[in-house]
Parts: C-alpha cells; structure tokens; sequence
C-alpha cells in the first residue's frame, strides 16, 4: 500500500476500530456542513464556488494541512489537506472546531490600555481602545525607561520561540526568555539528546507499522493528535496488539487489549525490570544492539538487580504480568514505547527523565530507533535561520543569569526553553535581580504551575504587555494588550513536524484580505518595536515576507513559487533511508549515556522514586489528563468544544467515594500543599481507589470570556513551584516542572 492509500478507511470501519479515535478526527461529531457562525446566517458550503485556500492548523504544534472553504469573505468549511503526509485528508476535532475561535465574539480586537492601575482578579482593568500607533509607542517608551533605569535584562519575554523577537531581546540585552516546554517535553527531550540525538526528540512515530504498542500513559488516542491517532488506528486494523499502563482508564487505555493501572511514578521500576527480563534471557535484537549501539554489557550487569519481584512491590504490577510483557515486548517485532509529551515520561515525577532514558534503552534492545514501526528522527528540508539571512551587527554585553535558573542547567541550557515551575519565585524574590516588565504571548496565567502565584508575580512588574487572541485572565493582568491576528487570517509555511517521514512543507496563506478586527501578526508587532525603541539598525532589510522567501530560496524555491503550488505543499515523496550513524559522542545509540555521565548525571537510569509520597495529610496520587475536544486552555471559551465539554470534574473511584460519603455530582474540596480547588466530583470505576484525575483547562477567571469564566477549576492551582535553588537540588537532567509530583486530599464541600 502506498503512504496515501493506507490511511483511506471508510466512515464505518474508522468507528468500528475505536470510537474515541473516530471523534476525535471529527467523524464521530460529523464535520459542519454548515458553519454554527455566532454572529451570522450559517451559510450552505457550495464546493462548486468556493474559493479553497491552503492553510495549516496553528491550534496544536501538528500543523495539519488544511484546505479553507471561503465564501463571500467568510470560511464556511476546514477540511484536512489529503497530500499531507501528516493530515491526509482529516483534521482532529480541535481543528475543525477552530472556526468557532476565529469568529468568537469575545476576542480581542483592538490594541487597548489599562486605565484602572490596580490589578487583581475582581479588578475591572477598564481597558480603553487605542490605535496601534498609541499602542506601540507607549510599550516603546516604557521598555526604554526601564531599560536606562535597571538594564535589559529587567525586561522579559514569555512566549514560543520566534526569531524577531528574539533578536530583539539581543538588542535590549535580556537573557529571560521563558518558554513552556519545562512543562511539557523536556525530560524525554534530555534521554533522547543525550542517547540518540544530540539536538532532542523525535515527533514522528511509524505505529501503523507497529505489532506491539506499549504505552506509558501515552494517551494518543485521546490527545487527538490527528496523525498519531490515525497511525494507532491503523496499527489496531492491521492486528497490533496495545497495552496501556495508566492509573486512569484514558481514551487509549479502553481501546487496548490490556489496560494495567499501575502505581503512578513508578513506571521507572516497571521499565526496568523489563530490561532486566530482556538483557538476563537475551531477548534483545542483537543485530541492532551490536551494531548501532554502546553499552550493553554495562546494561547487562546494571538491570541484574532489577528484578519483576523488586518491581512488583513497587507498581502494585504482579511479577510474571511484567515478566511476560518484557517477553512479549521482545518477541513481538516491530515493538514499541511512544512516548510524546506529558505521560509517565514527561515532566510529571521527579523520575521522569530516567523513564524517559530506559524507554530509549528498551527501544533501542528491540531496534525500534529510526527503524519501521518505531520512532523516526526527522526528515526536515534544512532550512536556514535568522542570522544567516540578516547577519546582525554587534549585539551589546549582556547579563547572562536569568531569573529562572535556565542559563545553569547543564544540558537543557542549550535549548530555547525555560522554567516556568521557578520564575515566579525569581520574580516575587527579585532573585538575582529585580524584573519590571513582562511580554507575553500565547501564554496565560493558566499555564503556569502554582497559577495563584505566577498571578501575583505578573502583577508585581511595572508593565505588563499581552499578545493575545481572546481574553484571558492574564489579559486583564496587561497594561497593554496587543490583539494578534488568528492563524488562519495570517501567512507562512512549516514543516510537517509531528509526521515527517520526508521532507515537506505546507503554506498558510489568509483566508482573506482584510483581517476581521483591528489586529497585527507577531513578527510586525517586534518590528515596529524595535523601531520605535530605537533599535531598527537590528533589523535592517528585515520582513516578514523577506525572511519566508529567503528561506524558501535555500532549498530551491521561493515564497512566489510555493503559492502557487496547486496542493499547497512542497516536497514530494522519498524512500525512507535509516540512519546508519546517530548524533552522540560515539556516534551510536549510548545505552550507557556518556553525555549524562560528562555532566554528573546517571549514565544508567538508576531506581529513584518520585519526590512527594501520600501521606494522611494526602492520601491520594494527582494525575492530569486534557478533554479530547480542548486545546489546552486556549478552547474553553470556543462554543462547540464549550458545548461539549463545559467544565472539569475531580475524577475519583466510585467505590472509594462510596466508602467517604462522595456521590457523583457533589461538590469537593481538592487540596495540595499549596492551595485547594473547588470542583464537582465525577465517580468512574477506571481509575485507582488511591488517585485523583483532573482534566487541564478549566477555572478560567476573566469576565470577558462569557462561556468559560467560571467554570470548574485550574488543576494548576494545586501544582507546587520551586524556588532555583530547591529546583536545582533536584538533578534532574531533564529539568523537568515535576507537574504531578505532588499529593492531594479530597472532602465534600
Ligand atoms: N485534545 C487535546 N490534545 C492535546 C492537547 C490538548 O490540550 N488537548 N495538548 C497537547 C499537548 S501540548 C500535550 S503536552 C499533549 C499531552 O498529552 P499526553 O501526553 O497524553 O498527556 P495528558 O493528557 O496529560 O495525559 C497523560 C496521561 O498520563 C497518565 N499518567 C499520569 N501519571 C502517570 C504515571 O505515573 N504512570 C503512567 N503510566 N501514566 C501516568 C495520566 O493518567 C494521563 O492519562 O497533548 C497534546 N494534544
Ligand atoms: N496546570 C497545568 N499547567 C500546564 C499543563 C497542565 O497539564 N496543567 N500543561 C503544560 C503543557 S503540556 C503545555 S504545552 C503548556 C501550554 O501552555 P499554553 O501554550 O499557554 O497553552 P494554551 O492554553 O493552549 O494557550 C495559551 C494561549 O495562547 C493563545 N493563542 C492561541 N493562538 C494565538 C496566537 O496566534 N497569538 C497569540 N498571541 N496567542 C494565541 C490562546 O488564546 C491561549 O490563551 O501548559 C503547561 N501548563
Ligand atoms: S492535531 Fe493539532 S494541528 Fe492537527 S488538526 Fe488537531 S489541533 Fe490541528
Ligand atoms: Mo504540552
């Protein structure tokens, strides 16, 4: 079969193989024919005079290809592009539904000014409308007052990596730039650097191709990540088997053939006993071991005293079910551990960079690295960066201490990351320095750990400038508000990040000519920043439009050329080459990890357990989970994914309830060391009599989101943050935000 033909099932088969799959892709809640418009007339899709305008999804990192139905001036129809090797032809559930935040009447829509100085959250911030010119200007001036007063390094920068804006923090001579992915991916991203990669983590995963599907709380049938979904869903046509281990019955633990509640944070132990059955009986592909690797015989010599026996006292998981899944892990070729962001190997437990190390170790002893049905490495056009196409002149001296610690993380510094789980701490303590001003995009209060917290250090800077789509709660926080554009009114183009099995790009172009209400893109905003500010000789020549097209040029087209690619997408289809040679010291795959070992770290992912234990004080384990239908919290506010999912719960076991008097539907008290929530409790049977799920998103507080504010609680509210130092004691090479590592209790409200 070829790429194209193999994801081609029928509506019936798509619903018959996993029903949380089939909603996810949108099928199961039927793509809208018609557009639930707020503000208009839905109008009928006629295929025959729409205009169709090639986009990309911007709701998650995927990036699904998608092809825009316009007619007269409104998008009436998203359908997913069918030559994208990623989307072929389908979006998720979030994609198809982000028409209802593109046309949201709450968003934001003009450039506006704080007039009330207080904040907090019952202040009204009564923002006044202002142009643009007014907009910028004011920002300019104040960034330069604080720049002359206390240094570059006062001013701070929150958001996803960009380079306009990067540079522009060169120019002002700042170090902080925070962004989420301690939250998120880092601990994989360190296993990954340091074994296999040298440069982080892979994205794309050949589980169509897969026979056995081991996940560590990898919920990819529920995380509605279009691509990983319909490669699991194709795995399980073509007679994969899947064994999930969760504490919480997740959408991919009730598609599996074997669901195992295991003993949150100890999925380490599980791991290891299972290198321990594979290397003591030598069930390892020794082909690939010997060839592509380092290390076995000191693995070999570690796992011997992991034993399934150790284990089992452990993950409450019996020694022979461990023992017959490293077994059958091993003898079921191709096998495979994904592990995408925030599941057992994700910055959850202060272990998670070590489960993150042996699930490369066991992949590797089953030859699943840049092999079929494993993990891929990239297969990205090279494209050229910033500096390369708009060399800068001379950036000023510059602190380099930053105030969440990053700059001393000895491997992760390298990366554009950042601490979001020790930065309130360094700005409420004015550690090692005191930060005045804040911008912001695409991020909220929401998203940090100990979101109480956070909130009050961004009310604590002078200045505090958000780029944002809709009103959030970190909104009402700004002094300024730039109103962004949404990513289907904007262009560029990107990579087929989450499944590049060859190189391909996809085009964004506007749906149409004139934005709906009165916004800038980023990249504009940071140029006529930087001009005002004084710093244009930073950014001479530099455009937007210029940079897309330089890069374009690189590998042999152009920004003119791409647009009119009748598919929107450039690059054809390849033969996959596996790699023969992996970036590491050795140039193999380290078993052993000479880079962890370089920095002090355990070249061995020795046992550790997870930092907080339950204790009477709190006796229950937290687990974090997100609604198929939501993008973080970025959709609580979008009306079909309100519609369907409208507020979180505290989801607990129905007999564990039973025995303290919890009914479905009570309100309860959820509390952590830190502070407590008030949500509704959801009674199920799949999940752990010893531990509480909530689902991430909810407890928007701000007024102007009319269908969100209000509605259940942020599960951030309940997660610590750290102070650098006390982060810093935790040697984890992964600096990971340690999410869930944290111990709750729950009573009736
Ligand atoms: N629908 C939807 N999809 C999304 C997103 C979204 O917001 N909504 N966000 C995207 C982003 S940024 C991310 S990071 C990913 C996150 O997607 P996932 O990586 O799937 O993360 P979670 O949704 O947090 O689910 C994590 C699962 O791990 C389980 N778990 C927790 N602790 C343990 C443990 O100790 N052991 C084991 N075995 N399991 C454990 C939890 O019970 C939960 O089922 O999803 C992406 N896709
Ligand atoms: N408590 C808790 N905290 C978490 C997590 C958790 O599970 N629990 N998960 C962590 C993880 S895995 C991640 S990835 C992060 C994600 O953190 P965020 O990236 O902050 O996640 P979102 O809530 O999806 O998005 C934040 C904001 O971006 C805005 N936005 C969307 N598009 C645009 C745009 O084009 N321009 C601008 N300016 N803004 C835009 C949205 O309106 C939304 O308000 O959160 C982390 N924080
Ligand atoms: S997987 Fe992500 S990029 Fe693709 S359609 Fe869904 S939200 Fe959009
Ligand atoms: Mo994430």
């Amino acid at each position: 079969m070829s790429g194209r033909e193999r994801f081609k099932l029928d509506r019936r088969d798509f619903i018959k193989t996993t029903v949380g799959a089939g909603l996810a892709a949108g099928v199961g809640l039927g793509v809208p024919k018609f557009v639930r418009a707020q503000e208009q007339d839905a109008l009928p899709l006629n295929e025959e005079s729409a205009k169709v305008v090639p986009s990309f999804c911007g709701v998650c990192s995927g990036g699904c290809a998608i092809q825009a139905y316009v007619q007269n001036g409104r998008v009436v129809h998203l359908k997913g592009n069918p030559h994208d090797q990623a989307a072929t032809g389908r979006l998720c559930v979030k994609g198809y539904n982000t028409l209802e935040t593109l046309y949201d009447p709450d968003r934001v829509k003009q450039p506006m000014k704080r007039t009330n100085p207080n904040k907090g959250e019952n202040e009204d911030p009564k923002f006044v409308e202002i142009s643009w010119e007014e907009a910028i200007e004011t920002v300019a001036e104040k960034f330069n007052e604080i720049r002359e007063e206390y240094g570059g390094h006062a001013i701070s920068f929150f958001h996803r990596s960009h380079p306009f804006s990067e540079r522009l923090g060169r120019a002002i001579g700042t170090p902080n730039f925070i962004a989420h992915q301690s939250t998120c991916f880092t601990t994989q991203e360190a296993a990954w650097h340091a074994m296999v990669t040298g440069s982080g983590k892979p994205w794309t995963y050949d589980l169509e191709n897969t026979k056995y599907i081991l996940s560590f709380g990898c919920d990819l049938l529920g995380k509605a990540k279009n691509m990983h979904m319909q490669n699991v869903t194709n795995a399980l046509r073509k007679g994969a088997k899947l064994v999930v281990l969760d504490p919480y019955q997740s959408i991919t633990a009730s598609k599996a053939h074997e669901w195992i509640p295991i003993k949150p944070g100890t999925d380490l132990a599980f791991t290891l006993a299972m290198i321990h059955v594979i290397t003591q009986e030598k069930l390892y592909d020794k082909e690939f071991v010997e060839k592509y690797t380092t290390g076995i015989e000191e693995v070999i010599s570690f796992a011997r005293r992991y034993t399934p026996e150790w284990a089992e006292e452990l993950t409450d998981v019996p020694a022979d079910v461990i023992r017959r899944i490293a077994r059958e892990f091993a003898q079921t070729p191709p096998a495979h551990i994904p592990s995408h962001k925030r599941d057992a190997a994700g910055p959850n437990y202060v272990n998670s960079t070590k489960l993150a190390q042996s699930q490369v170790l066991l992949n590797a002893l089953v030859g699943t690295i840049d092999r079929p049905g494993g993990a891929m490495l990239p297969r990205n056009p090279r494209l050229p960066g910033m500096d390369a196409i708009f060399p800068p002149p001379a950036f000023p001296d510059m602190v380099t201490k930053r105030i969440d610690g990053w700059d001393e993380e000895p491997i992760m510094h390298t990366y554009y990351r950042g601490n979001m789980a020790t930065v309130a701490d360094g700005i409420l303590n004015e550690k090692p320095y005191p930060v005045k001003a804040a911008l912001v995009r695409g991020y909220n209060t929401l998203t940090f750990p100990n979101a109480k917290r956070m909130t009050e250090a961004f009310k604590k800077l002078d200045f505090l400038v958000v780029c944002e789509i809709i009103p959030t709660e970190l909104v009402q926080l700004a002094d300024i508000v730039f109103p962004e554009p949404h990513f289907l009114e904007t262009s560029s183009f990107a990579n087929r990040g989450y499944h590049s099995m060859y190189p391909q790009l996809a085009i964004r172009l506007p749906v149409s000519e004139t934005s709906l209400h009165n916004t800038k893109g980023f990249g504009s905003i940071i140029l006529e920043l930087a001009d005002k500010m004084g710093l244009g000789r930073y950014f001479e020549g530099v455009s937007g439009g210029k940079f897309d097209d330089e890069r374009l040029k690189a590998i042999g087209t152009s920004w003119e050329e791409f647009k009119q690619s009748p598919t929107g997408l450039w690059g054809d289809e390849q033969a996959l080459e596996p790699r023969e040679e992996f970036n590491t010291p050795s140039g193999k795959i380290e078993l052993y990890a000479t880079v962890f070992e370089k920095y002090g770290f355990d070249p061995l992912p020795t046992w550790q357990p997870k930092l907080e234990m339950p204790s009477e004080e709190y006796p229950f384990y937290f687990v974090i989970n997100r609604p198929i239908v939501h993008k973080m919290a970025a959709t609580q506010n979008n009306r079909i994914a309100h519609e369907i999912s409208p507020e979180n719960h505290a989801v607990m076991n129905a007999d564990k309830a039973a025995e303290m008097g919890i009914k479905d539907g009570d309100e309860v008290i959820v509390k952590s060391k830190v502070n407590e929530v008030k949500l509704k409790a959801r009674l199920i049977q799949g999940i752990r009599p010893d531990t509480i799920m909530i689902e991430h998103g909810f407890g928007h507080r701000s007024k102007a989101l009319r269908l969100a504010d209000g509605k259940g609680a942020n599960d951030g509210d309940l997660i610590p943050d750290f102070s650098v130092e006390e982060f810093k004691k935790l040697r984890d090479p992964g600096a990971g935000a340690c999410m869930t590592d944290v111990c709750l209790s729950i009573r009736k409200a």
